[in-house]
């Protein structure tokens, strides 16, 4: 496959000013007329050019120049493009493709689920139903007329708002849509199928009347409550927070069950992937509402930071997904507790994107090439992208940000644009210079903080010296220091917060600082200090890097119960419990755990002052990915094992505790989703956990009694969760069996099932995976199943995924050639846990690379799984 390169962009020769699309939908097939209407770019070359449409999986049957039919040799068809060589100025192009529906799986393009027609076209799944320039430069206005059995289709949606509508013979009917802003074909979305539609309303702050529609199966109909109310919060928080106003006078959202990403922001028209909207009291976790009201306003902030203003290339895709992950990130902290959401952005940052970014698919958040794009939607695009506008947020602070993005969606509205641009607002609109800062997009690697200190005692004062260093990755060697917002504050003996004075005259310090990191090296002095200071290092984690300070545990107990940041609090926690873990690994079960680290799970477990959700976090020990990632060769058998020693120790010590911790949250009274309420069932859910963890016989009790009687599906998974991690075995079978009886007919708590066991080391050992794989339930064809049993194995069952024999590795591989031919975005993304080969012991990092090169070698590789496994062996 051929890779793309950024510096190669040049801007189109041809651009589209409208597109009419006719679809006429059967069972066997559908029959797409596109007109488009076509003039020459005047900023391309001046050269006559041919003009050149991208088409993938089409059958060409007419191709129509200003409406008369070419003949087969004005044009050619070769390599996923039609070319049309002698083209005038300005002219209409008429196609006509057959395509088939029914028969794709690779979920790109116009597919079938469930027996309704739905559409995914970004990046590039617009040629997969017509011929096009499918790149997001070329922005044009789409009217959009759908034909369709009435019986099987009564429901016909795309962009925009319908114009036009009526019967025609044979019991078919139509829908005409017409969308008035003009738009890469990305966005484009159809649907067709027999839908229930849910209405609301919104009224803007301009005094407009928006239609809220949801559209979904019958069967799912009590299930939009949430999402609802959710895009009502977004709107109203992208008016108050963002100045953004709703443009169309209809916002439509859709579920359908076999969908490969989570959701996707068409315009006008969402449609989201069944697990990220779909909720009801009985069936979604806490954690999937918190999901569902995340993504509904991420898809629905879209509207403007990606679809108003949107990529001028693919390498610019963190434009709008770094943005908007940050646009959502902040309407969640605002909805819910700050701390807590950026805990959880922090955790997966740190656990998943610097693995990444230290693995052989590192790249900045601005690429400079690849070879499919679909897998450059990453944890690094999103994630990280999210961090970097977070920090210009935290350099110009709330007002000169705000100024910048309005200035930004005032300035590119209606344009395909960079990231450069989208900088170069911020900088414009408040003056800071972002000249260094520019490197977070061009550099990748997670940048690496060591820091030291000293204290003159003498003089008073407290010099911190910060240096950075930035990793090589892939193509990338001798990496220039980055502009670095690093926060942090100092605490005294009694834990109260230290003046920051940065000068012996300083009148008015503050306790808490952003120091600027611009340099390799640099000191800061601290002044006026009477004894050494506990330093409380890269606050509300202020900057997606590393930060090495030699802390003792004595200074991270100190933290853990003083620091005021409460993401420093449990950064604290997360150190002392990594370090005491680390300390055992490879060490004979004699050896002894730190006993001050039951005193301190004591205190937390028993401290009711403290904001209850963040207990809860601190009570989670760091995970086992997050203990790979940390480790230079990784053993997780040695590393499951000392965390499991750990868990183990702390949940025989604390037994009583963790039984009034359980007894103190047990709720009670109407199921709420407050932060109160979810931070309760968190709790409680956690000491159930820990207390089946030692087979605690009344855990087991506690467990069986909440599984049974549990009011909603956070406390239902959790016993289930508990009892299949016990040795209980006939609890866990009896619950499993109860469980799917239950819901067996409601997918999305079907994928929950299969999750609760593929993740297990007690349920999840390889020849139960195997039963999964051919369990009634399971279906190759959709990725959410395929997600929750083969992804979830190889990603959160270390244990069984890292069998010594190498099984685990041999079962990915051979799921991931499986896949390959069918839906190969899926196949992919699956690759990823063995891409990390070179981070684990050799006995293991061989067996995984040679699971690579197993992939490697199967005939006609998809283009996606290709770029993954080559550049995983380069
Ligand atoms: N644009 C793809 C789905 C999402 O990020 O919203
Ligand atoms: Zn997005």
């Amino acid at each position: 496959p051929q890779t793309i390169y950024l510096s190669e962009y040049t801007v189109p020769a041809y651009l589209v000013d409208h597109v009419d699309l006719r679809f006429e939908l059967f069972e066997d097939g559908a029959r797409v007329h596109s007109t488009l209407t076509i003039r020459r770019n005047p900023q391309g070359s001046e050269l006559a050019q041919p003009l050149v449409l991208d088409g993938d999986s089409l059958t060409l049957e007419a191709v129509h120049l200003n409406g008369d039919e070419l003949a087969p040799d004005a044009y050619e068809e070769h390599d996923g493009q039609l070319v049309v060589a002698n083209v005038p100025e300005a002219f209409t192009l008429g196609v006509v493709t057959w395509i088939e529906p029914q028969n794709n799986t690779r979920l790109e393009g116009l597919y079938k689920s469930s027996g309704m027609f739905c559409t995914q076209c970004e990046a590039e799944g617009f040629r997969c139903i017509t011929y096009y320039p499918d790149r997001p430069d070329v922005m044009a206005r789409f009217r959009t007329r759908i034909e369709a059995d009435r019986s099987a289709y009564p429901v016909l949606l795309s962009n925009g708002n319908p114009v036009e509508q009526g019967a025609l013979e044979d019991g078919r009917h139509f829908v005409t849509w017409e969308d008035p802003f003009p738009k890469p074909c990305y966005l484009f979305a159809l649907v067709a199928g027999d839908l229930v539609e849910k209405r609301d309303s919104f009224t803007t702050v301009s005094g407009r009347n928006i239609d809220l529609r949801m559209y979904v199966e019958p069967r799912n109909a009590e299930k939009c409550d949430f999402a609802m109310d959710s895009l009502k919060r977004a709107m109203r928080w992208d008016e108050e927070v963002f100045g953004r106003e709703y443009d169309l006078d209809i916002f439509m959202i859709v579920a359908v069950d076999d969908f490969n990403m989570g959701a996707m922001e068409n315009k006008g028209l969402n449609i989201f992937n069944s697990s990220c909207v779909l909720a009801s009291q009985d069936t979604a976790t806490d954690a999937a509402f918190q999901r569902i009201e995340a993504i509904v306003a991420h898809e629905y902030f879209h509207n403007w930071s990606g679809n108003r203003v949107t990529c001028r290339d693919w390498f610019q895709l963190s434009l709008k997904e770094g943005f908007t992950v940050f646009r959502d990130a902040r309407f969640s902290e605002d909805m819910g507790s700050p701390t807590v959401k950026r805990i959880e952005d922090a955790t997966l940052l740190r656990t998943a994107q610097f693995a990444e970014d230290a693995g052989p698919m590192a790249h900045p958040i601005r690429p400079a090439s690849y070879m499919e794009i679909s897998n450059f939607y990453t944890l690094t695009i999103y994630e990280k992208g999210a961090e970097v506008v977070r920090m210009i947020y935290n350099l110009l602070g709330p007002a000169a940000f705000r100024e910048g993005s309005d200035l930004y969606f005032q300035r590119h509205d209606g344009q395909a644009v960079t990231t450069d641009d989208f900088v170069q607002a911020m900088e414009d609109a408040s003056g800071v210079d972002l000249g260094q800062f520019r490197l977070w997009y061009e550099q990748a690697g997670t940048p690496v903080l060591t820091v030291s200190d000293d204290f003159d005692e003498a003089r008073g004062i407290y010099r911190l010296t910060v240096e950075q260093a930035i990793p090589d990755t892939p193509g990338q060697t001798d990496k220039k220091p980055q502009h670095i917002p690093f926060a942090l504050g100092l605490l005294g003996a009694g834990g109260e917060s230290l003046p920051l004075r940065l000068s012996a005259d300083d009148e008015a310090p503050q306790t808490e600082r952003v120091l600027d990191l611009r340099e390799p090296t640099q000191s800061f002095e601290f002044h006026g200090l009477s004894e050494k200071p506990v330093p409380s290092l890269l606050r509300h984690f202020s900057a997606p890097v590393r930060v090495n300070y030699p802390w003792t545990r004595e200074q991270l107990l100190f933290l853990m119960s003083h620091d005021p940041d409460g993401f420093n609090r449990w950064d604290a926690g997360q150190r002392l419990a990594v370090d005491v873990i680390q300390s055992l690994i490879g060490q004979p079960d004699s050896a002894e755990i730190e006993p001050r680290l039951v005193d301190a799970y004591r205190h937390l477990l028993n401290d009711t002052d403290l904001d209850q959700a963040l207990v809860a976090k601190m009570l989670q020990l760091p995970s086992e990915a997050y203990l790979v990632e940390l480790s230079e060769s990784a053993d997780v058998p040695a590393i499951h094992h000392a965390r499991e020693r750990v868990l183990n120790h702390l949940a025989v010590a604390l037994r009583d505790d963790l039984l009034a911790c359980y007894e103190r949250n047990q709720g009670g009274g109407d199921y709420q989703l407050t932060p109160t309420a979810i931070a309760s069932r968190s709790l409680r859910n956690t000491a159930l956990a820990w207390l089946l963890h030692i087979d605690d016989e009344r855990g087991r009790e506690l467990a069986n009694s909440q599984f049974e009687q549990a009011d909603n599906m956070t406390d239902r998974l959790g016993a289930l969760r508990a009892l299949v991690n016990s040795g209980f075995d006939e609890d866990r079978t009896r619950a499993l069996d109860a469980f799917y009886e239950r819901f067996s007919d409601d997918p999305q708590v079907v994928e929950l099932w299969f999750s609760v066991q593929a993740s297990s080391s007690k349920a999840g050992q390889l020849p139960q995976i195997h039963r999964l794989l051919e369990h009634p339930a399971f279906d190759w064809k959709n990725p959410n199943k395929v997600r929750s049993v083969v992804a979830v194995f190889a990603g959160q069952n270390l244990p069984a995924f890292h069998n010594p024999d190498g099984s685990g590795y041999n079962f990915l591989a051979e799921q991931v050639r499986r896949l390959d031919d069918s839906n190969p975005q899926i196949a992919a993304r699956l690759v990823t846990p063995l891409t990390r080969w070179r981070k684990f012991a050799p006995t293991y990092g061989q067996q995984m690379k040679a699971a690579l090169e197993g992939i490697r070698d199967k005939q006609s590789l998809s283009r996606d799984v290709y770029e993954v496994v080559h550049k995983s062996l380069a």
